[in-house]
């Protein structure tokens, strides 16, 4: 059964193409810095925002025009897997990330949820033996059923946080008879409203108390995905508790979970925090947690998550910039947890949309190899720092200095002279070799 039925496989036409449906950036076997852009990206589809968003806001109901429109609980499921990977062969997306809700639907009792899920995993395993197609990360969706309502693995009330450790479980299970190469926890409603009845501290202990269940469950049952930690400052609470990448590391640090987890970092969840993209993966990077990157853009002029699909390229380019720098995404990849607008509802958006994002990827992949290679920034680095190389400097960094020899040595150097950081001119480089590749 084809679900796009209108839709061809997806080719690469390369730059002089005007064809919507094919690649102008994105040539799978190209070889970029000694991987192809395949090996580099490792792209995903998440299944939620392709497969099971309707585009309803606070305003209005949904707008999507989709196949499996006519069909409801398991059969709805059914085709939906059918979809996936219809749409994954044609676009040639190797992988794709899902939560257990978006494959099954839930049941009445945690006994029916399940069952549901071994019908539909049976299915998955059968047509990825098939496809060759793999899965990125699975997670289970401790967030929208309201049993959640004051967290999961930092509810209030034990019952909700056995739930959850049973639900946990069993995505646990499901991913090793997947495959997964990752395992991601998002807190959705790990954090909290008001401190006026939150005890933020046992809430916490909590939480690491359900993170260490995890590890020794995975390790028992010989599931060996990595675990990642999904940073988010805000939305659904007002509060998360994984604000950001340097929070998620504290906290793994605290709890001595630091060997066990990296993080799965987002661009939409680092605009919310107040920082770039680049900024959540230099972090990682620098403290050996780079894990996955969840790729989708915001809307400066907008509050809220609006996860959309990530189209510009200063940002993928800087964003492949730190992979490359970080020695790449490793057993991690580039998933597009990104929806179509409300107003994109034809079958054919999704495919547009993904191309949008995939080019936008493989666009910002070569700008970066092009910075690297020419080694423009790093240059620009080195010059910057390189009153550490000898003198005082090299005393610090080898660290023999103290602050007495500070001193002597501060108390004959002046005037001290300083450098401009000439950031307009570099700028305008980017950009420069943005539009050069
Ligand atoms: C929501 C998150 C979520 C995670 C997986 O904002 O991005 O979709 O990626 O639970
Ligand atoms: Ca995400
Ligand atoms: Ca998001």
């Amino acid at each position: 059964m084809s679900i796009f039925k209108n839709i061809p496989s997806i080719q690469f036409e390369g730059k002089g193409s005007d064809n919507p449906l094919a690649f102008k950036q994105y040539d799978p076997k190209q070889v970029v810095l000694g991987k192809t852009m395949e090996e580099h990206l490792r792209f995903a589809v998440a299944y939620w925002h392709t497969f099971n968003a309707i585009g309803n806001d606070p305003f209005g109901s949904g707008t999507m025009v989709r196949e499996w429109d006519k069909f409801s609980g398991m059969d709805r499921a059914k085709v939906q897997v059918e979809a996936n990977f219809e749409f994954m062969e044609k676009l040639g997306i190797p992988y794709y990330c899902f939560h257990d809700v978006d494959i099954a639907p839930e049941g009445a009792t945690l006994q029916e949820s399940n069952k549901n899920l071994d019908v539909i995993v049976a299915m998955l395993k059968e047509q990825m033996q098939a496809t060759g197609k793999k899965l990125l990360w699975n997670t289970s969706n401790m967030f929208s059923n309201p049993r959640f309502v004051h967290g999961a693995g930092t509810a209030v009330n034990a019952d909700v946080y056995a739930y959850a450790g049973a639900q946990l479980k069993k995505a646990l299970e499901v991913g090793k008879e997947l495959g997964a190469e990752n395992y991601v926890f998002w807190g959705g409603r790990e954090g909290y409203e008001t401190l006026l009845n939150t005890d933020m501290g046992f809430e916490l202990d909590n939480l690491a108390r359900l993170y260490h269940m995890a590890v020794a469950y995975a390790k028992e049952i010989g599931f060996d995905a990595q675990f990642l930690i999904e940073p988010k400052p805000k939305e659904p609470t007002k509060h998360q508790y994984d604000f950001d990448a340097a929070t998620a590391i504290s906290f793994l640090q605290k709890y001595g979970l630091k060997d066990h987890f990296k993080l799965n970092l987002e661009a939409n969840h680092a605009t919310l925090a107040g920082h770039t993209f680049e900024h959540e993966i230099r972090t990682a990077a620098i403290n050996g947690m780079l894990g996955s990157l969840d790729a989708n853009q915001g809307d400066l002029l907008l509050g809220w998550d609006t996860d959309e699909f990530p189209t510009d390229l200063y940002s993928t380019t800087l964003t492949m910039y730190e992979v490359l720098k970080a020695g790449g995404i490793g057993r991690g990849g580039v998933n597009f947890d990104a929806k179509v607008r409300r107003g994109s509802f034809e079958a054919d958006d999704l495919f547009l949309a993904h191309i949008a994002g995939m080019d936008s990827f493989a666009w910002g992949l070569k700008a970066a190899a092009k910075l690297i290679e020419e080694g423009i920034l790093d240059k620009v680095v080195e010059n910057r720092y390189r009153s550490f190389k000898e003198g005082i400097g090299a005393d610090v960094v080898a660290g023999k200095a103290t602050l007495a020899s500070l001193e002597q040595y501060a108390l004959q150097n002046h005037p001290i002279v300083n450098e401009s950081g000439r950031q307009e001119r570099l700028r305008l480089l980017l950009s420069e070799v943005i539009f050069s590749v």
